[in-house]
């Protein structure tokens, strides 16, 4: 008896070893387990505090990267208005407008239907150098895919949009003409049916393995890998099937980019054609997060994002150098970020300029500063992110 526990203790050891490895990044575990020390970097501005508590934000610091998913509680949080809070037990999924069925669905019907699990990584499209590119994070998404919801409740033959609002709503200024009217409005955000029918969204409700916390959308959000932020929609009130397009203020007008295409590049240029687009899936982009010192080595470790399109490379430049090619953690999945590390030859006392380009397979290149600078409009700045760092 006592022989056959031990056995069984042994067997829970030794899975736990096990799953303990699957989850110690590749990315971590030379320099991060060995005991190594962080090379400080010089470019953070001294007013960055990004543990300071922020009512419309909460920044990763991204020198705190330790592997594949963001800790719930650095997880960054973006909201327009308020963090709703809303109670399991009573919450229901509404689906409404062009479904054969309308229903109201309860936390624990949702948790009965067949739930996938998806490493996800994403950033707010407004993430940028001015937050430290602190507003992106990677998590372990759990949740029933929207189709399977959708198909349940029978998509009506007209539809063609489908909409997600969140319980949160607040006063917003509308611009009609010369009318500026202050009216409240709900969180909402819309994709066309085909992209609600693609394998991917998901109804989430458990993030890491924990119910999403209240910063994240409790009890349900939208997740649409390979998107930016805007796209899920935590604190899910309602899924509304519509045929015609949905042009609320979140969809329709706050997430825009605006660039100039062709001419000189002058506003009043006749020549420039302005392209206004709407901010859907990620563009490529790669940071720099952490230096690292072990003995006499160092290490580069940072992410990269994008929409999913597999990742080529990502390379290093350091002072002006050759670029030298990162290595891809083993734990990077499709839509999850992609972390990665470089080790630092011959490193020297003093400060030095790092950065990072990422490049996919379909031969897209993340872009300098100055490749940007015809968007008029802040979001999606994916520009390559200089980096100064001093070794002492
Ligand atoms: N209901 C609701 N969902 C929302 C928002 C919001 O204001 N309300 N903000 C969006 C934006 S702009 C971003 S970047 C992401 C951030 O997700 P996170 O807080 O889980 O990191 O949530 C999105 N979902
Ligand atoms: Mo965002």
């Amino acid at each position: 008896m006592s022989e056959r526990i031990t056995r069984r203790e042994t067997l829970k050891r030794g899975l736990a070893a096990t799953s303990l490895l699957a989850f110690l990044p590749s990315w971590d575990i030379q320099a991060l387990a060995e005991g190594g020390t962080d090379v400080p970097f010089t470019d953070i501005p001294a007013n960055f505090d990004p543990s300071i508590p922020n009512q419309t934000s909460r920044i990763l610091d991204i020198r705190k990267i330790e592997g594949p998913f963001t800790p719930t509680d650095q997880y960054f949080a973006v909201q327009h208005f308020n963090r709703p809070e809303i109670n399991g037990s009573t919450y229901r999924l509404k689906l409404s407008g062009l479904v054969n069925k309308p229903m109201e669905i309860s936390l624990d019907e949702l948790r009965a239907m067949r739930s996938v699990e998806l490493a996800v990584g994403y950033e707010c499209s407004g993430n940028s150098a001015h937050s430290m590119q602190g507003l992106a994070s990677c998590g372990r998404f759990t949740g029933v895919p929207l189709r399977n919801l959708l198909k349940h409740v029978g998509v009506g033959s007209k539809a063609r949009e489908v909409v997600f609002f969140g319980t949160d709503h607040g006063p917003q200024e509308l611009v009609f003409r010369k009318q500026t009217f202050n009216l409240d409005q709900q969180y909402g955000r819309s994709i066309t049916l085909e992209n609600a029918m693609k394998p991917e969204p998901l109804v989430a409700y458990l993030l890491n393995g924990e119910p999403l916390c209240r910063e994240q959308g409790f009890p349900v959000r939208l997740i649409m890998p390979g998107w930016y932020g805007m796209a899920n929609v935590k604190w899910l009130a309602e899924i509304h099937l519509q045929e015609d397009r949905y042009l609320g203020n979140f969809q329709a007008r706050w997430y825009r980019s605006v660039v100039g295409e062709g001419g000189s590049g002058a506003d009043n240029d006749p020549e420039t054609k302005w392209v206004e687009t709407e901010v859907t899936r990620m563009h490529l982009k790669s940071v720099i997060a952490r230096v690292r010192k072990t003995g006499g080595a160092h290490e580069i470790y940072g992410y990269a994002l994008n929409d999913g399109t597999p990742m080529k490379s990502v390379e290093i430049q350091i002072d002006n150098g050759p670029w030298q090619r990162a290595t891809f953690a083993s734990t990077n999945s499709k839509y999850s970020w992609k972390l990665f590390t470089c080790k630092w030859e011959g490193a020297t006392p003093g400060e030095h300029t790092l950065v990072s380009r990422a490049t996919d397979a379909e031969g897209n290149v993340q872009p300098v500063a100055a490749d940007l600078t015809r968007k008029k409009t802040f979001l999606q700045d994916n520009a390559q992110f200089p980096r100064k760092v001093r070794i002492g």
